[in-house]
This record gives C-alpha cells, sequence and structure tokens, in this order.
C-alpha cells in the first residue's frame, strides 16, 4: 500500500520539509484553513501582480482562458470555490495538501481527476525562487490549465499509467514527460505565436521571458519517444523546451504511442543531452 502518512511525516520533518503533516488524511489530503494573515495575503497579491504582466503576453491563450474562468488573483483562494468552478469546466477538482506527497496517492489523485495543491505559500524573501511546489506554483500554474477538458484527460491518463511504466522501468522516462510538459511546456498552434503552459514556467518570473523570448531558448517539436530520453534541469534554466502543436496531440500520443515499448527500448540507453537534439 505505500508508505504511512506518519512514516512519511516524520521523513519530510527529517528532511527539513515545510509543510505540517501532522493533521493528513490517508490520501494526504488536509482541509484548507482559510486563515491567511494580511502579511500572506499580500505576498499573494504580489506575485500575482507581477507574474500576470508575463502572462498576458506569454501565457498560451488555454491558460489565460482557465486563468479568466477561475479568477485566482484577487486573493488567496478558497479551495472549495475553485473546485467548483474547475468541475464545470473540465470535470476537475482541487484537493489541499501540505506540500510533495508519496508518489503513488499523488498517481492516485490525478487518476480520479483531482489536483493536489499545497496549502501554504512562500515568504517575501522568497518570490523568486523556493525549492518546494508551494500553493503560488501549484494555483497559479498548474490549475488554470486544467480547465481544458483534453489536457486534463492527459493529466488523468498520466495518474492511471505511469504506476506501470514505473514498475517497467521507466521512472525517469515516464518523469521527463511530465517535466517536459507540465511543467515546461510550450505549445504553438498552426497560425498563432509560440506560447507557454507549463507550470514550472508559468510561476517563474525570470524562466517564463527566457523560455518564451530568449533567442538562445531551445525550442524544439514535441515527440513523444524525443522527451522520454531527454535529461532535464533541475535548478536552473531547461536547456530545451519542447512545443506541442495542441493538447490533443499530448493526450493522444500519450493514449496511442507505445509507451511500454518506448520504455524496454531506451531504458538502459545513454539519454539524450537537451543541447544536442
Ligand atoms: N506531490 N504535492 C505534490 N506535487 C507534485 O507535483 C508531486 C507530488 N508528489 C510526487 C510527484 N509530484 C512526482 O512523483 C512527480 O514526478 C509525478
Ligand atoms: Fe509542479
Amino acid at each position: 500500500m505505500g508508505i504511512s502518512v506518519q512514516d512519511y511525516a516524520r521523513e519530510c520533518a527529517e528532511q527539513g520539509l515545510r509543510g505540517d503533516y501532522s493533521q493528513c488524511r490517508s490520501d494526504f489530503t488536509v482541509e484548507q484553513k482559510y486563515d491567511y494573515s494580511t502579511a500572506e495575503q499580500e505576498v499573494w497579491r504580489t506575485l500575482c501582480d507581477r507574474q500576470t504582466k508575463l502572462t498576458q503576453r506569454l501565457a498560451h491563450k488555454s491558460y489565460l482562458d482557465g486563468m479568466a474562468a477561475l479568477g485566482l488573483v484577487e486573493k488567496i483562494p478558497d479551495f472549495h470555490e475553485v473546485s467548483e468552478k474547475l468541475h464545470r469546466l473540465s470535470g476537475w477538482e482541487i484537493v489541499a495538501v501540505p506540500g510533495l506527497i508519496p508518489a503513488q496517492p499523488f498517481f492516485d489523485h490525478l487518476a480520479n481527476r483531482r489536483f493536489p495543491v499545497t496549502n501554504w505559500l512562500r515568504r517575501r524573501e522568497e518570490l523568486d525562487y523556493i525549492v518546494e511546489p508551494d500553493m503560488f506554483h501549484d494555483f497559479f500554474g498548474h490549475v488554470p490549465v486544467l480547465s481544458q477538458p483534453a489536457f486534463g484527460d492527459f493529466m488523468q491518463l498520466y495518474g492511471e499509467k505511469a504506476g506501470d511504466y514505473i514498475a517497467l522501468g521507466g521512472d525517469e522516462m515516464v518523469t521527463r514527460l511530465y517535466w517536459y510538459t507540465v511543467e515546461y511546456g510550450l505549445m504553438q498552434e498552426p497560425g498563432q505565436p509560440k506560447k507557454a503552459f507549463g507550470a514550472g514556467l508559468m510561476s517563474s518570473f525570470t524562466e517564463l521571458q527566457f523560455a518564451v523570448e530568449s533567442p538562445d531558448a531551445h525550442h524544439v517539436p514535441f515527440d513523444v519517444e524525443t522527451v522520454m530520453r531527454t535529461t532535464y534541469e533541475i535548478d536552473k534554466f531547461q536547456r530545451a523546451y519542447f512545443v506541442l502543436p495542441s493538447f490533443d496531440v499530448l493526450r493522444d500520443s500519450f493514449q496511442t504511442a507505445d509507451i511500454a515499448g518506448i520504455i524496454k527500448r531506451w531504458k538502459d540507453a545513454p539519454p539524450l543531452d537537451p543541447a544536442m537534439i
């Protein structure tokens, strides 16, 4: 059944993770207590005001449509209100978690169209960079595109299948797919300018500008097999960004490509260098 909440809470405390796991249910969710301080509300507004100036120019329309429909920027969002709106748009909901949770319950939430959102916010000294995902990354980065049914279908499918692919030895390879699409993906639909939608970009002031506008950003057409073979950066700008033609292509390629075959073929081969593809 995977790790217990108690054991995971102890591990997180030992590793210095910020969340309070003591109130977790067995699926690692918690109740959102809407008791944020004025200082926290101000940090939220500062982050949203600053980032919205960029997203207006650099975010894909699907992200901006989702943001407009969900209204996340005026105050720290109420989880129940957002869930209700999101559910009407795409059948997704959000649940509050104390931060990173183990892979198995994370996938299980996705498979049931529930996205885990961290219930705490970075401090004013951390506007630009934070190691752990916080509420700003999760809400501002991930939640808007979950309003798009085809993207939501991909996320559900990922949750359903990731465990099987990991069991085949494809842990790194499926993580790369998530990383280069859900976190750092760009999209260019026919006749439209190239824009960003990945949550790691949407929640980063510096990398969002670099990824979309810099002549030094390396843009590569999306191909599921290439993505799964290409290494990524954890705490530096990515050295490649994959460009999707649509969310339908993301969903359909994950659904119909022989992912298990790709894993068997490449899991023990040297990976691709993102600068070389
Ligand atoms: N937990 N809250 C949270 N958010 C994540 O993005 C997350 C996680 N747990 C596991 C996890 N991601 C990784 O396994 C991903 O690579 C799938
Ligand atoms: Fe993320």
